[in-house]
């Protein structure tokens, strides 16, 4: 094949490539809802784990039902509730995270009371950020949040965790619900590895027949 017809074609497959997959999904890595845990205090002792989270000893967290009685909602994590300054969980769901890649967190989180200086700590691989009575000013109302982030190495098998610290009293800190943890697409990599192959294949076709043809010269030469 010429190279100008396989550029064409190439350009043809990454039109249609495109076309196809104008939106690639966000690859999903982790999704928390609370609803396959039971209702309670969760100590982090064995056996007082959450379904999908390990919570440390000595940092309680509960689970409830939303105070706004929301029935899309229903059961929400509780941060503060053993001990003023209680609540970490840390997935036990680990994935991994690449350098330079971009990711995504998506929470729903409720101040519970005004008053205190409670802080809320995310966590992915060399990632953090942390939210606090000034980030969320406003008790008693669900907050939604996006965050993009992207971490600086690679990490295999990395959990995510949150941490409440710093509440002034057991009703005074946050809750959380339907975490979303995912991964943009990166179509311009997909794309070039569709194009390596036929373009690996195209410059040993040619370099043969280069080779084939040098041999040919030296031959009748
Ligand atoms: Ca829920
Ligand atoms: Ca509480």
């Amino acid at each position: 094949m010429e190279f100008r017809k396989l550029l064409i074609t190439a350009a043809a497959v990454g039109a249609l490539f495109c076309l196809e997959r104008p939106a690639a999904a966000n690859q999903t890595l982790v999704y928390e809802d609370f609803q396959s845990d039971t209702l309670g205090t969760y100590s982090g002792a064995v056996g007082f784990d959450l379904v999908n989270w390990d919570v440390q000893s000595g940092r309680p967290v509960a689970i409830i039902t939303d105070p706004t009685a929301d029935p899309l909602r229903d059961k929400v994590l509780d941060f503060t509730t053993g001990a003023v300054n209680s609540g970490r969980i840390t997935s036990n769901m680990g994935f991994d995270l690449f350098a330079g890649r971009e990711y995504i967190v998506e929470f729903d989180v409720y101040r519970e009371a005004a008053g205190g200086t409670p802080v809320l700590t995310f966590q992915a691989g060399d990632y953090t950020t942390s939210f606090n009575n000034t980030t969320f000013p406003t008790p008693g109302v669900w907050e939604h949040r996006t965050i993009t982030f992207t971490v600086t190495t690679d990490f295999s098998g990395e959990p995510i965790l949150f941490t409440h610290s710093g509440g002034a009293s057991l009703t005074n800190g946050f809750l959380l619900d339907n975490v979303t943890v995912s991964a943009t697409p990166e179509p311009s990599t997909l794309l070039l590895a569709g194009l390596g192959a036929p373009l690996a294949a195209w410059l040993k076709r040619r370099k043969k027949a280069k080779d084939a043809a040098a041999s040919e010269e030296a031959a009748a030469a």
